[in-house]
This record gives structure tokens, sequence and C-alpha cells, in this order.
């Protein structure tokens, strides 16, 4: 009953040709310069006469500044969060260091201040900012906070094209929305989207002067597409994709836009001064399965859906006194990256049951902040096949880079979406290729997103997260004794050897170690490297006879609090004899053979020790003696306490990511082995989620222990600095 009150109220207004566009809207401020300051705070703004309605804006009470950046400059962007809830801004679509990039680990705490500095590496095109903490990015992006981001750059500057910000060149941020009918309240679900807002206004208008004209157009809705067109059918000429000019425009007279898309159009209104025109979208031509057009199986959801409808009216006014005219025959270059031989990656997104409209999946998995999904190596070109097998169209957003849409539903790409892009729109039970390169910002350990950007999926698990490898992640070097790894993720990397009998299997982990291999008889071996992330690195080494019967090598001292094992191994190379390995305090164990032998101690104790491994057949022994120190078991983790580090090792400044379920005084220390503080002890009180920003800049290398003291536990967390 409800839905078809709102469906009849919007018919009615409607067909009465006085309801629409009797306001014009805002044209948002602009921020310029390199040192940007945005607050987002709750407000509350005046859609409906007499309502009041909550909203969430940067600087304001609805939306945001548009940020005008240059090609080539070093900005500063400090984001206040003035709102009771934790939050973060993504600059959506700009080329970024992860740590910049304002995803989901990057919380801003209430009355916290995050910055984010880069260089600004983007080619002209219209961007947006708006927040991304996860769970709550529907609720904080419908309540108004997003805002434009207009990048310029030198090539875009020589054409003939209009970019007087507000006059010829018109910034445009669509949005479907939910007004509860009585309350005029936003109402955080996009389902049944009852009204469409333009730069924050209802039935809007926007004065055009009588010549060529740019409209900068973005879809900032949570859920639904729009299917552009003029009520007269009008060709127009796209010149922008997401992230930078198209090669030439292309004339259209209809421009799909999915949510997190923009395109910068060209229209030109010469002579048509006085005239006044609609901006419609014409949802009734939408494919089955496009948000807002007509669902599966002819289901209508939203009473604004499958309909074409006015969604901005254009008063056309007096040209300006020196009016471009002229469309631009060519733009651009855009090269895209060569295919042969590039790897391949799969991504496909499901939904459960198969008809479900809120449990979506990527690759079979919902979105866990703690697991790093997959790997792709800098400098590495990858395609990225996209298989939608839902029956609904999905919008996929990939972070910190642009990439070139290769074939779309089986066909080469429309010419439309040729250029550089961040969003590439999936229709249902369909596929894209995408090609991309990740040439900057290598971090094993801070990842990017990737995930639909209907908002409700997103936050509902249609997310993943990879990090960027090192270009050159092992290296293999061996001599007659060792074999020795470097580099690689922070995960576990096999090293097999072949071509001796058995196979001879090591892990490590920290991206390096040595292995003694003199128990090898004499021969040449194949060396294969994987590490976590599948990144394979092949070699061989030639092993001479071996000088020693036996040999403990590097045993290693794990102090991790997760698992308190002890790791290292013996090797051995005769089997005449029975051979032991005992450790004090910890027992032994009898091997007979010939071969490799791990050792995994379980350690239980606490605090500081020295372990004494001895490895005997009775004629000779070795002995390997480890210090260690133990911080904590793994019986301290309080279940109701989260600490999470990002980066988690290897960085020198990263973040701690704390859940308390009560308020509690937190102490937290970095130490070295031993025990020894490195840094000044911190104490605080905290209370739910918050975060910390711990640097170690002046800490020399080596193993350290990230310590949270609770009131009634102790959280530990290693790093390895290098
Ligand atoms: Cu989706």
């Amino acid at each position: 009953m409800k839905k078809l009150l709102i469906a009849l109220s919007f018919f009615i207004s409607l067909s009465c040709p006085t309801a629409f566009g009797q306001t014009l809207i805002p044209i948002p401020d602009t921020l310029s310069g390199t040192s940007f300051y945005l607050t987002i705070e709750d407000s509350v703004t005046q859609f409906y006469p007499g309502f009041s309605t909550n909203t969430i804006g940067y600087n304001g009470s609805y939306l945001g500044p548009t940020l005008i950046l240059n090609q080539n400059d070093i900005v500063e962007l400090m984001v206040v969060n003035q709102l009771a809830d934790t939050t973060t801004t993504h600059w959506h679509g700009l080329h970024v260091h992860p740590m910049h990039d304002g995803g989901p680990h990057s919380l801003i705490l209430p009355s916290e201040t995050w910055m984010a500095h880069f260089k600004v590496m983007d080619k002209a095109a219209t961007y947006w900012y708006h927040p991304h903490p996860h769970g709550k990015t529907m609720e904080q992006v419908v309540k108004g906070a997003a805002g434009l981001i207009i990048v310029r750059d030198s090539e875009e500057a020589a054409l003939t094209l209009p970019r007087t910000y507000g006059v010829d060149d018109i910034p445009l941020i669509f949005q479907f929305q939910t007004f509860d009918t009585l309350t005029k309240q936003i109402i955080v679900n996009d389902e049944f989207d009852n009204a469409v807002l333009v730069n924050g206004t209802i039935n809007g208008m926007v004065n055009a002067p009588a010549q060529m004209v740019r409209l900068r157009l973005l879809n900032a809705s949570s859920m639904r597409f729009f299917r552009f067109g003029f009520d007269n059918n009008r060709t127009f000429h796209q010149i922008t994709s997401d992230a930078g000019l198209l090669d030439a425009p292309v004339a259209l007279s209809r421009l799909d836009l999915s949510p997190g898309e923009r395109a910068e159009i060209l229209v030109d209104f010469s002579g048509e001064q006085g005239d006044t025109l609609f901006l419609k979208t014409y949802a009734s031509e939408f494919p089955t399965g496009y948000p807002g057009g007509e669902m599966m199986m002819g289901m209508q959801l939203g009473p604004l859906d499958d309909i074409d409808f006015n969604v901005l009216q254009i008063n056309v006014t007096a040209p300006t006194s020196n009016p471009v005219t002229t469309i631009p025959s060519a733009l651009t270059t855009n090269t895209v990256w060569d295919e042969t031989g590039v790897s391949q990656r799969f991504l496909d997104l499901t939904a459960q049951p198969m008809m479900s409209m809120s449990n979506f999946f990527i690759n079979g998995a919902q979105f866990d902040m703690e697991v790093v999904n997959f790997s792709v190596q800098q400098e590495s070109v990858e395609i990225w096949n996209i298989e939608n097998l839902t029956f609904v169209a999905h919008p996929f957003h990939i972070h910190g880079n642009h990439f070139y849409v290769l074939e779309k539903n089986g066909v080469s790409t429309p010419l439309n979406e040729q250029g550089r892009k961040d969003v590439v729109l999936i229709p249902a039970r369909s596929g894209v290729k995408v090609i991309t390169k990740y040439a900057d910002f290598s971090d094993t350990t801070m990842p990017y997103m990737y995930h639909c950007h209907i908002l409700s999926h997103e936050d509902n698990g249609m997310m993943g997260q990879f990090t960027v490898g090192p270009a050159a992640p092992i290296m293999i070097t061996a001599t007659t004794s060792d074999v020795s790894c470097l580099g690689g993720n922070d995960g576990s990397i096999n090293l097999s050897l072949s071509g001796g009998v058995p196979p001879y299997t090591f892990q490590w982990s920290n991206g390096n170690t040595t292995q003694n291999i003199t128990a090898l008889s004499a021969s040449i071996y194949n060396v294969t490297a994987t590490d976590s992330y599948n990144s394979t690195v092949d070699d061989s080494i030639s092993v001479s006879e071996p000088s020693v019967p036996f040999d403990i090598g590097n045993i290693t001292g794990n102090t991790s609090p997760i698992d308190n094992t002890i790791s290292g191994y013996f090797v051995v190379n005769d089997s005449q004899y029975t051979y032991q390995w005992l450790v004090t305090g910890g027992g032994g164990q009898i091997i007979t053979g010939q071969g490799t032998y791990g050792v995994t101690i379980q350690w239980n104790g606490i605090g500081q020790d020295e372990i004494t491994v001895i490895v005997s057949n009775g004629i000779c022994s070795d002995t390997a003696m480890l210090s260690t120190q133990i911080i904590s078991s793994v019986n301290d983790l309080n279940d109701f306490t989260k600490l999470i580090l990002f980066p988690n090792a290897n960085s020198r400044s990263f973040t701690l990511h704390i859940e308390t379920p009560t308020e509690q005084e937190i102490q937290i220390e970095v130490v070295n082995v031993f025990g020894q503080k490195v840094s000044e002890s911190l104490h605080e009180k905290r209370s739910g989620t918050s975060t910390k920003i711990i640097d170690l800049q002046e800490v020399s290398a080596g193993i350290y222990f990230v310590r949270v003291l609770l009131s009634d536990n102790l959280v530990t967390r290693k790093i390895v600095l290098q």
C-alpha cells in the first residue's frame, strides 16, 4: 500500500508541469591550491518546504565543495570528522598510494583529522570523493557526503573547450533518493527510491548560455542507473570517460551512467536563447536487470523504475561574451596496454540465493577486512575477466588506478567507453574484460579495494582487497651449502628442490630465509620459490659433495602469539644411525632415516627463555641455541578485542585498528625481542572502534612487538622492520 501511495504522488507531480524546474540548482563552491580542508559534519537541509531533513555534508549541509586539482601538483587534503561516527574519505578514481586512497582501513575517528598527501598524477577529467567506511558507506553517501574533483592538465587546457566553472562548464551530481513520504527524512534503503536530486535539488533547473556547454555528469546514487538523453532526442558529444579524455568526441543521444561513473558531455545550445528543455532519464529503454529499469521477471521495485522522466530543466540564456561554438575533432590518444601474454585474473559476481537482492559475493567470498584476496605485481599488465552471474547489473570499481575496457558482453567496447575508466557497468548475466597496470605504489600490506559500486551491495560484502607486490618479488641465490630466497611478500613461501628424491620443501616467512642444503647429494637441482600470492621464481643450483655428516641450521624463533611455535630444521645425510633431537625442557623425538627434518616446538611459557636443540647420532652431535621471548600466549587474546595492524609488517608507519566492546584504559607500546621498550608508552581511554598511527622511523631493523595492554588482557602483534 505504501509503495502505491509513493507511486501515486509521483505521477501527480509529473503530470503537473509547474511542479518541475522551480528551483535553480546550486553550483558547488570550489576549493583550489595545494592544501585542502574538508570537514564532514552532520547537518540539516531543506529539500521540501517546511521540512528539515537530517543530512551529512562536507563543509556544508549537503554534498561538498568541488576540489580543483592541477596535474603534477603535490597536494595535501585534511579531513576533519565532525560526525558522531567513524568515517573515511576516498578519492574516487585518483591514482594515489593505498595509504592515501581513503579506503575502509583509513578510519577517521570522531573529532579526529586525517591527512592524505600525494602528487596529482591523473589526467584531466571529473573525479569525486565520498566516505568509504565498511558497512557505513551507503548511509553516509546517501545522506549527502560526496563532492566532485576536477583535475586539470595542460593537454586538456590546450583544447578549445568550455571551462568556465558554473557558466559553460556545469557540474551536475545526480542522486536517486528515498524520502519518507511523511517526515521527508532520507531513508537509508535504495530499493524504493522515490526522488531524483541534481546538486541536492529536487525538480531542479539550471541556466545554460546559448553556446557550446560542457556538462560534468556524476551518478552518485546508491543503486540506480541513469540513461541520459534530452527531451527532443538531440545529439550531444561525450568527451571524457571516468578518468580522462576520449580519443575524439563521441556523438550520442543516450548515455548510460551507473553509480560511480562520470562523463563530460558537450551540448550545443547555440541559437536557442529563451528556450526551455529537459534532460531526462529513459529508464524504460534499459535492458532487464539494470537497477532503475525493469528488474528480473518484469518486477518493478521502486516508483520511478522503468519509466522515462525529466531530471533537470535547462533554461537557455544569453550567450557569454566569448563563447565556444565548436567541437574539437580530436581530444587525446589513449594507448591501451598490449594484451599479448599478460596474466589473466578471474572474478565472478554471484548472489545467494540466485535471486537475492542483498547477499552478494565475489569469487564466492564476502568482504573480510582481514583477508587480502590477492596481489598484483607492480609493473605487470593484467587482464581482469569479471563475470556477472547474477540477474542484476553491477557497476564494478577498482581503486587506485584506471583501466581500459577491452570487451563487454563478448563484443568490443562501445566508443564512449574506450577511454580511461575506473567503474565498468557489467550487465546481468554478462561479463567484461578490463586491462590494467599498477605501475606505482607497491605496498605488500596496505590494500586497494575492488567492489560493486551499488552501495548496498558493497556494504553487504560485494567487495575485496588486493595489494600491489614489488616488481621483482623473489630472488634466489645459492652456494654449495645454502640456498637463500629474498623478497616476496609477508606470507609464507615454499621453496622446493626437485631432482633429488624426495623433493625438499621449506617454509619461510617475512620474505627471506636461508636453508642449509649440505645433506643433498652432489647434483644440479631445480629450485622453485612460490610466495603466498602465487608469485613464482625458478632457478637452478649446483650442489657439490657435502662436507659434514649433518648440521642443524638456522633454528629460528617464531614468537608469534598466534601459535607460540619455534621452528627450524636439521638435515641428515646417512641412514646408518638413529638420530635424536632434544629440546631442553621440551621433550624430544627419535628420528631415523635420511633427509631434512623440520622442528616445530609448541612453547607454552611466557617470558624470556634459552632453548637448546641438540641433534645426535651417538657419534657426533650438533647443537643450536635459541634465545627467545614469548610475549603472550594465544590464550591472552580476548575474544571481544580485536587488534589489526595496517600495514602489519615491514612498514615503519602503520595504523593500529583497535576494537574494544567497552571503554578501557589502553596502554600501547613497542618492545624489542628482549621486552625493552623502543617507543614511549601511550596511555589512552578507548572504546568501540578506534585507530592509532604508530611511527617507528627512528627504530633500527629487527623484530619487534606491538603490545596493547587493556585493563584485563594483553594483545601482541609481531612486526618486522627491514
Ligand atoms: Cu552490485
